[in-house]
């Protein structure tokens, strides 16, 4: 489907019109275009043969006549012609936190920066200093979100590259010479961001294997095409490495090529004391100048012979040293299996793009016994929220919906608003009304750390808030974490029982693992969302899952993993 593109397109054009300065009412045409586009169940491909592109909401004459251009040329000459006087590369500008389109036509015209690297040698330069409206703490906040904006090209979320990990896993796993495939490095730790994806495949025919990968439809460039490893990088700058392993040391290739770096010279260091040695190949006895190999076929298997327990993936990081090399054993991590419903998504009410029903019916289809809908509320307008009105009608319909169905239990959720003081969006009536409130940062972020701080710690004091939805804030790529004293927040939230969220989003992942391991030590319960705003993104909740085995969280530590039962009594206040 070409849907996306021509979304993506006219979401482009919307933003290089706001940076010309044209009238808002055409700019929002192209973005209302754009997401009614990107919203469309069927090819848009199709619905244009069919003549029915001007019954798609927001799709005028004009535009579609741009959509037909699209489909049966390639090209747009509206799109041609405006980028000819703005330039396509100040987009880049218009994305890093602070700048905006206001900001990228005034750097454009007074400074000639065109592209991000434009921007960072002005900012560095001193160049924004006394430009009309630029304070010095503008330019403070530009130089951060450039570094931001840096990391992110550097390295991509989870999300990201879980879908690129997988469609190569499945393009592969075709190949009768593969006998097993596994994603190694930091994605098999599920770290929240990976710099490239590792592939370990284990194969006697490596040739075969390389010759294959190289010559795939999604390569951009082959940076190396040896005879067990090749590396390319895809036509979206994803690099891709693919080893070949012989079958006989495939265990200690994975152990090694998982990492983290630190891990390994742990586990190095473990054998040194055992006189013996752990690499690529196996670990091996070594005695008298001699080596013989002890173990090599199964990760389970190393582990075995240097005395250690099978330690996941996710906690191969440099932290819990005593429960991983010493005596002290490791929890039994929670697992996809435990989550038995969630408590943070988006139906059509606010910004979602599924209705109740059709959320519910998703959720169930996971083996879930409950889901709760907590639209945005009223403050947040550019995500719809609901007004008190609006709620009342939501909540009948969740309580006529409920009276259909069996062994299923939709709770009347809000993702609700933290004003900058911390009180919240909605008052203690309408507050005492839902089954479940959570609580929300989304507008001033660049408070000092105390007012964050405060703000957070008041909104875990209102009796009302059950959870704090992505404590941290953090947009990866986009915005960093709140300047915070998390410390407070986690003793606010112990205090007054409120959960903290893990917000499985892919460009959230929030609270991180790092964050969770030290919350946990807090004595903070957890709770792990999707914050799905359509049913495909329920499946992100394996996110989650991962921040939380990285931060060491086993089922009862989550309590999500409750029955609903469970989980009322368990918020009550
Ligand atoms: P990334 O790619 O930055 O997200 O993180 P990783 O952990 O995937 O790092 P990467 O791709 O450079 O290497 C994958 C794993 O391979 C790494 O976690 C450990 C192992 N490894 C690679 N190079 C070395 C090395 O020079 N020394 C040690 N001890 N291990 C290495
Ligand atoms: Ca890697």
């Amino acid at each position: 489907m070409r849907n996306q593109e021509i979304a993506d397109i006219f979401t482009k054009m919307g933003t290089l019109l706001e940076i010309k300065g044209e009238n808002i009412f055409k700019i929002k045409a192209y973005y209302k275009a754009a997401d009614n586009i990107r919203a469309l169940a069927e090819d848009i491909e199709q619905v244009k043969n069919e003549n029915r592109l001007s019954q798609i909401p927001g799709i005028g004459a004009a535009i579609e006549k741009k959509i037909i251009e699209w489909l049966d040329t390639g090209h747009m000459s509206a799109y041609q012609e405006l980028i000819k006087e703005v330039p396509v590369s100040l987009l880049k500008i218009v994305e890093v936190p602070s700048v905006g389109p206001k900001k990228a036509k005034l750097f454009f015209e007074k400074l000639h920066v065109k592209s991000l690297e434009d921007l960072k040698k002005a900012v560095d330069g001193g160049k924004l200093t006394g430009l009309e409206g630029i304070k010095e703490k503008t330019i403070e906040n530009i130089a951060k979100g450039l570094k931001v904006v840096a990391e992110g090209q550097e390295r991509m979320n989870l999300g990201i590259a879980t879908e690129v990990a997988e469609e190569f896993l499945s393009l592969l796993k075709k190949l009768p010479e593969v006998k097993d495939i596994s994603v190694a490095g930091s994605l098999r730790r599920g770290s929240e961001t990976v710099r490239d994806i590792d592939i370990l495949i284990e194969s006697a025919n490596p040739k075969k294997i390389m010759d294959y990968v190289v010559s795939l439809p999604q390569v951009q460039n082959i940076n190396a095409h040896g005879e067990t490893k090749s590396s390319i990088l895809t036509k979206d700058n994803v690099q891709v490495d693919v080893r070949v392993i012989e079958p006989k040391s495939f265990g200690a290739a994975l152990l090694y090529f998982t990492g983290s770096k630190n891990f390994n010279v742990k586990l190095r260091q473990i054998a040194m004391k055992k006189d013996m040695k752990v690499n690529e190949y196996g670990v091996f006895l070594v005695k008298d100048g001699k080596e013989k190999c002890l173990a090599s076929k199964t990760e389970r298997e190393c582990f075995d012979v240097l005395g250690l327990p099978n330690i996941p993936p996710e906690l191969r990081e440099d932290i819990g040293e005593v429960e991983l090399f010493g005596e002290k054993k490791i929890p039994k991590l929670i697992e996809a299996k435990d989550i038995k419903g969630e408590l943070h998504v988006h139906s059509t009410w606010s910004d979602g793009r599924n209705t109740i029903a059709e959320m519910v019916e998703a959720a169930m289809k996971l083996g879930y016994e409950y889901l709760a809908i907590s639209d945005h509320s009223e403050r947040l307008k550019i995500a719809g929220g609901l007004s008190a009105e609006d709620l009342k009608k939501k909540k009948k319909e969740i309580d006529m919906l409920n009276k259909k169905l069996k062994n299923f239990r939709i709770l009347f959720g809000t993702e609700v608003e933290i004003d900058s003081e911390g009180n919240l969006d909605y008052n203690d009536r309408i507050l005492s009304e839902f089954d479940v409130v959570i609580a929300a940062i989304h507008s001033g972020f660049e408070q000092s750390p105390e007012q964050l701080t405060r703000r957070l710690v008041r909104a875990c004091q209102n009796k009302y808030t059950h959870a704090i939805a992505h404590p941290t804030a953090i947009h990866i790529g986009k915005r960093q974490p709140l300047n915070m004293d998390f410390k407070e927040v986690c003793k606010a939230a112990v205090d007054h029982n409120v959960f903290l969220e893990i917000n499985s989003f892919p460009v959230r992942l929030d609270l991180n693992s790092s964050n969770v391991y030290f919350a946990r030590s807090q004595g903070v319960q957890f709770v792990i969302n999707s914050d799905s705003h359509s049913i495909d993104h329920l499946d992100y909740i394996k996110f989650g899952i991962s921040i939380a085995r990285r931060g060491w969280l086993r089922s009862e530590d989550v309590i999500n993993t409750l029955s609903v039962e469970q989980l009322l009594k368990k918020i009550k206040k």
